[in-house]
């Protein structure tokens, strides 16, 4: 993950700084909602129902002189399913990879979940995050504060955070740029993330399937980008939304086509604003059995094991 190193700048007398910090934590811990907010910039799918983000995602932050490369990953979670394995795998690879770790615990979690982390992590460097705390009274997060101060040898810090209070999400960048070392930048300091607009535009489709749809749709379906095509006033997409089930493809079309509408309505508005272009998009739905469970429709999909 470290090829895209690309200069070693020096700015006015003082050295620039940068690090790989993985985002980790159970699934709906608030992980990508997080990335979002301090980038200020909608790239990583966030939705109210669990395991909404599948592959590892770089996002940028520079603050001041030091740029930190996040790593949004699947929520942690063990389950039979390839493609759940295919995001267990991701999140692991992502712990091992990045110099530090961030690690979100919903405020009303049990403590045994950090306890399970601790042994994953093995030592690495930490800051533990409670989030969602506008969920809890003063008195509940005091508690818990106190419940997982117990733990202080093992993290560097504890920080409470609401993506309501954004001093809480300051304080997170705060600290975290003090833990990062002397480095070149590893990527091109402009830039919010080394992942392509194709891809991009993919999670923001799935965001907009996980939002209209309900039962297992947003679970057993993907989407392939067929076609990106750039002209300097208008992008050009054509996307295909895979499921397993005929029953299912007629769920996401819809009634005389409206869910598919409201879908494709949805997601340009969104990669309209991400783009800041005008946008055409056209979606299809194709019915792929089993794409989910066989290695090599995975592959197609772009979930590679072999990454
Ligand atoms: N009330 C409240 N809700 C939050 C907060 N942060 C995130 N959420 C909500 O929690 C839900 C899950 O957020 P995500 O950011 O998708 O969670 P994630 O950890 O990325 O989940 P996966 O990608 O499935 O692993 C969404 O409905 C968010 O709006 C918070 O500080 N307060
Ligand atoms: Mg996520």
């Amino acid at each position: 993950m470290r090829e895209a190193s690309c200069c070693n700048k020096k700015i006015g007398s003082s050295v620039t700084k940068a690090g790989f910090v993985a985002v980790l934590g159970r699934p709906n811990a608030g992980k990508s909602t997080l990335l979002n907010a301090l980038l200020g910039e909608k790239l990583a799918l966030v939705s109210h129902k669990a395991n909404a983000t599948r592959k590892r995602m770089h996002l940028i932050l520079m603050e001041g002189e030091t740029q930190i490369i996040f790593v949004d990953t699947p929520g942690i979670h063990k389950q039979e399913k390839l493609l759940n394995q295919y995001m267990l795998k991701e999140a692991m690879q992502a712990l091992s990879d990045c110099d530090f770790l961030l690690f979100l615990a919903p405020i009303t979690d049990k403590i045994s979940n950090y306890q399970e982390f601790l042994q994953l992590a093995q030592g690495k460097k930490h800051i533990l995050l409670l989030t969602k705390t506008d969920q809890v009274s003063k008195e509940v997060l005091f508690e818990a504060m106190a419940k997982y101060e117990k733990f202080k040898d093992s993290y560097e810090a504890l920080i409470p955070i609401s993506i309501k209070d954004s001093s809480s999400l300051k304080r997170v960048v705060e600290v975290l740029a003090k833990l990062i070392p002397e480095n070149p930048y590893y990527y091109d300091p402009e830039i919010l993330s080394p992942n392509t607009t194709k891809e991009i535009a993919k999670e923001i489709i799935r965001e907009a399937v996980f939002e209209n749809l309900s039962d297992e749709i947003p679970y057993e379906s993907d989407v392939q980008i067929t076609l990106y095509k750039e002209k300097p006033d208008v992008h050009y997409i054509k996307a295909t939304i895979i499921v397993h089930k005929e029953s299912q493809k007629g769920m996401v079309i819809g009634k005389g086509g409206t869910t598919l509408k409201r879908v494709g309505k949805e997601a340009r508005i969104n990669i309209e604003k991400f783009v800041r272009q005008k946008v055409f998009l056209e979606l299809f739905v194709k019915v792929v059995p089993s794409w989910s469970k066989e290695k090599e429709s995975l592959k197609k999909m772009g979930y590679n094991f072999e990454d």
